[in-house]
């Protein structure tokens, strides 16, 4: 199915062969999990490509031809090309280094290396059932974490006290991992919008930014939650207010149909009449899926337009330098 599209989009495009570098993306098409391979699809052919160490695995995970990569993946490309009379190849030149590309135009003389890191990319915006249900799940486990983790943010506990338990206790809900270093900054640091946990103490008074995501079967989570530990200052509550009522505009933006800049522009326009825009530092969300970011980019550069079955985060934040941080952010399944 995914590799339908693919090749659809193949002979659109008039390319012979799509060489699949890319583990990631591998994995979404094909299934394998192993660390080192390549997939070579050609109108006729699926190839995975692995060496002696993966051959079991890779017949087992997949329903596609697995070739031993017979000491050398180039060469091994070249002639299955060859026998598939591929004379024009993809190739996905953001994933190869310039020595792995040296190694392939030497050897593929007469074939045409296209490079395209966008036709799989495009694919992989929409999810489907399958990887609705897996980032589902990772966000469970985060969102349960979350719930447990918070009633020992207390005075006296460190920082990466935290991140450890939040890692610990993810992975005992069954996360294979986690889907990027867990952020947790208190007090001043909270004002960093990726203070990753230090031995910081946390003190009665702290904001308490914590920005966390599952990794399950392959698909990532993503929140982020702010705490206050005691009694908020009327800053700390005015600032709070202020982000929760832009993420609930930038939410009300996703729309299908709708550019993915559209959203946060809105909510820069939000905090610029609080003359707080200049504070808020990063853009307001991407998608979530294989990798925790993603296209659709929710930025100003962001060119997608939103479709249902995307899943994307909507992260406002507010970062006021030595005093502290606030940032909120959801996952949104746009339908
Ligand atoms: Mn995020």
């Amino acid at each position: 199915m995914r590799i339908q599209k693919l090749l659809n989009k193949m002979e659109e495009e008039k390319l012979d062969a799509f060489l699949v570098t890319n583990m990631k993306n591998i994995r979404y098409l094909s299934g394998f999990t192993g660390d080192t391979g390549k997939l070579l699809i050609t109108h006729n052919h699926k190839y995975l490509i692995v060496d002696g160490r993966f051959l079991e695995q890779a017949a087992k995970e997949t329903n596609v031809e697995v070739i031993d990569y017979d000491k050398s993946f180039s060469k091994t490309i070249k002639r299955l090309c060859d026998e598939n009379n591929a004379k024009k190849c993809a190739f996905e030149s953001n994933d190869v280094t310039f020595g792995e590309y040296d190694a392939l135009k030497k050897v593929m003389d007469s074939i045409e290396l296209v490079p395209d890191n966008t036709t799989i990319e495009n694919i992989r915006l929409v999810k489907d059932e399958g990887e609705i249900k897996l980032i589902k799940h990772a966000l469970k486990i985060a969102l349960e974490t979350f719930e447990e983790i918070k009633t020992k943010i207390v005075p006296g506990v460190t920082e990466r006290e935290i991140s450890a338990e939040i890692e610990y206790m993810m992975k005992l809900k069954g996360a294979e991992g986690v889907a990027f270093e867990t952020i947790v900054a208190s007090g001043k640091r909270s004002s960093l919008p990726h203070g990753t946990a230090t031995d910081k103490k946390i003190e009665y008074g702290d904001a308490v930014v914590i920005d966390m995501g599952a990794l399950y079967n392959g698909y990532n989570s993503d929140i982020t939650r702010t705490i206050f530990v005691g009694d908020m200052s009327k800053e700390q509550e005015r600032i709070y207010e202020i982000v929760e009522k832009a993420q609930k505009k930038g939410i009300e933006a996703i729309k299908v149909g709708e550019k993915s800049s559209v959203p946060h522009n809105l909510v820069v326009e939000e905090f610029a009449k609080d003359n707080l825009d200049e504070y808020f530092v990063h853009s307001l969300g991407h998608g979530v899926g294989i990798d925790v970011h993603e296209r659709p980019f929710l930025s100003p550069r962001g060119a997608d337009t939103f479709q249902s079955g995307m899943i994307v985060t909507v992260e406002p934040g507010i970062y006021l330098p030595d005093k502290f941080g606030v940032r909120i952010e959801d996952m949104i399944m746009i339908e």
